[in-house]
């Protein structure tokens, strides 16, 4: 919604001179797809920090040859819990995180080394 204001503004002839800071301050609070790779047996990164409203794509490497899931392990309260189907090379799952606070992820195959944690911000 900020974004698409700033846009309109931006059509006012004296926003001109305004425009580089505007796009910026446009492009820092849209929601963003990020994306998390699944590989044998780490999600890289291990640790991410996004905002509310983001989606994470999970995209498992073309290389990877074993089978893995995501699997929401702790949540911040009220959020409903989710796992994806055991997906292989070249398979997406993707999820929109829209509630503050820290969501560890596991893949149950291999819960022991395959972990990782996301924090998620109030968008500023
Ligand atoms: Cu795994």
């Amino acid at each position: 919604m900020t974004g698409r204001k700033a846009l309109i503004a931006l059509t006012g002839a004296a926003a001109v001179a305004a425009a580089p800071a505007l796009a910026v301050a446009a492009t820092s609070t849209k929601a963003k797809t990020r994306t998390v790779s699944v590989n044998d047996n780490y999600y890289g990164p291990k640790t991410l920090t996004v905002h509310t409203g983001d989606t994470i794509k999970w995209h498992w490497s073309e290389d990877e040859s074993d089978v893995h899931d995501v699997a929401l392990k702790t949540a911040p309260k009220g959020v409903k819990k989710f796992a994806s189907d055991p997906l292989a090379a070249g398979d997406d799952f993707k999820r929109k995180l829209t509630t503050p606070g820290r969501y560890k992820i596991i893949c149950t195959f291999h819960e022991e080394d395959m972990s990782m944690t996301i924090t998620v911000k109030k968008r500023p």
